[in-house]
């Protein structure tokens, strides 16, 4: 029971400048309390079944994992997908958290999901996580981890030419409250030529070269998924080798198709560039890694496209400062999280420091790339941690230098950071 008597710390007075010495406790109540936008995820809400993955097996199965236990395991991949899910879920129980300390940022993260269910965390914590996660209820889970992870909605990733996906939107199915859409383009714009039926297929008349009709089709295409999806961007994945512009199928459908359907549809486009896909197609998910990108092609794109919102990240570490460089020429370029190989403590700091220092708060510090849901607890306690300590040291710079800082502009640096930027760059107004 807080003492009504006992004076409140500039740190909880909304109005007084912070004391510099209780900055770092202003800074974690501040993010503790705030709920966030999770701008780029893999979940789904229980209606859309078996697509939506949760729980200790799929936790443990995370490519992350995988590709871990690899370097930790004589066991072929060839037999290791011969395993049954929950055979592959022990055998990574007990070379990563039984066979070695889990260290990693991977591991780490199942022990501290364990713990935040106030599960055991030791070598024997399997079966008792196996009881506890067959009990909940997919319904209430949902809500309650994503109230755990401090989030108050999520984007996911949705690909209309999926198809275990496609037919649940093509059967009408309704939005979830937390769960926002995203039109995601990667078969059309990287596999246009593997994927032209499927497009067609669906009623429109395209073609191997998208040459002919396949613009005015493929514009008619996106128009309906995005009348169906309601998707808050259009994204798609680029590999480390994009170029802009290109006379590829990839350059026509972007510049003549999707730019401007973005446009009339008044959606930004995510590009996350800088992935090398399956480099070892033998472990599948966990076999794609990172190349250095030419940012020409971001430059090019938001200087002759300047109607067009990007939301940009990149996945090599050597690209960030020029991303952060390019983001102070182009107010239509809005970088946004430390992608996959980056989601690590000391390259999220690294990254998060030099954007405040050349952006402000102008940026999206971070997404969770969640595949499985458990995983936003881990990966937003992460963020918190990390960012907290950044934004500590900045707040204590600008006391140093003569500065001051409210409790109210912590707050509104914060909510600028990991809701608000989100939500204007994708006009969704999580207050309707
Ligand atoms: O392209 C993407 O959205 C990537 O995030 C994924 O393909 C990747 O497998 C992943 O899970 C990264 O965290
Ligand atoms: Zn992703």
């Amino acid at each position: 029971m807080t003492d009504p008597f006992k004076a409140r710390s500039s740190a909880q007075e909304p109005m007084r400048s912070v004391n510099p010495l209780e900055i770092e406790e202003a800074v974690r109540e501040v993010l503790d309390t705030t709920p966030f936008v999770d701008i780029h995820t893999h979940l789904f809400p229980p209606s859309f079944g078996k697509l939506g993955l949760w729980g200790i097996d799929e936790v443990l199965t995370y490519h992350y994992l995988e590709a871990e236990l690899f370097r930790s395991s004589e066991l072929s991949p060839e037999k290791y997908w011969t395993l049954s899910k929950s055979e592959q879920a022990e055998l990574i129980w007990r070379t990563l958290f039984v066979g070695n300390s889990p260290i990693s940022e991977a591991t780490r993260g199942v022990v501290a999901v364990l713990r935040a269910f106030g599960l055991p965390t030791g070598p024997s914590a399997l079966p008792e996580a196996r009881a506890f996660f067959q009990q909940q209820n997919v319904e209430s889970h949902v809500p309650h981890v994503l109230k755990m992870a401090g989030l108050q909605s999520v984007v996911m990733t949705n690909d209309p030419l999926d198809p275990a996906e496609a037919p649940y939107w093509l059967r009408g199915i309704g939005v979830h409250p937390q769960f926002h859409a995203a039109l995601r383009l990667d078969r059309v714009l990287n596999t246009w030529p593997e994927h032209w039926q499927a497009v067609q297929a669906q009623g429109y008349i395209v073609d191997s070269s998208a040459g002919g009709k396949s613009i005015s089709e493929i514009r008619r295409f996106l128009a309906d998924w995005t009348k169906r999806m309601r998707p808050v961007y259009m994204a798609c994945s680029l590999p480390d080798t994009f170029e802009f512009p290109n006379d590829s199928a990839n350059g026509i459908l972007l510049r003549y198709g999707i730019l401007p359907s973005c446009r009339e549809s008044g959606l930004p486009l995510s590009l996350m560039i800088g992935v090398r896909k399956q480099v070892n197609p033998r472990i599948r998910l966990a076999g794609d890694a990172v190349g250095r990108a030419n940012l020409r092609a971001v430059e090019n794109l938001c200087r002759d496209f300047p109607e067009n919102r990007f939301l940009v990240s990149i996945l090599s570490r050597e690209n960030q400062h020029e991303l952060c460089v390019l983001a102070r020429k182009f107010n239509n370029l809005m970088p946004f999280g430390c992608w996959w190989f980056l989601n690590n403590a000391s390259i999220v700091e690294e990254i998060t420091r030099e954007r405040l220092e050349m952006l402000g708060a102008s940026f999206i510090p971070q997404h969770s790339d969640a595949r499985v849901l458990e995983q936003v607890i881990y990966k937003w306690a992460n963020t918190r941690r990390i960012v907290g300590k950044v934004l500590v040291d900045n707040y204590r710079l600008l006391a140093e230098d003569g500065g001051s800082v409210t409790r109210k502009e912590i707050e509104r640096d914060v909510t600028r950071l990991f809701r608000t930027n989100a939500e204007n760059w994708m006009r969704v107004d999580s207050r309707a």
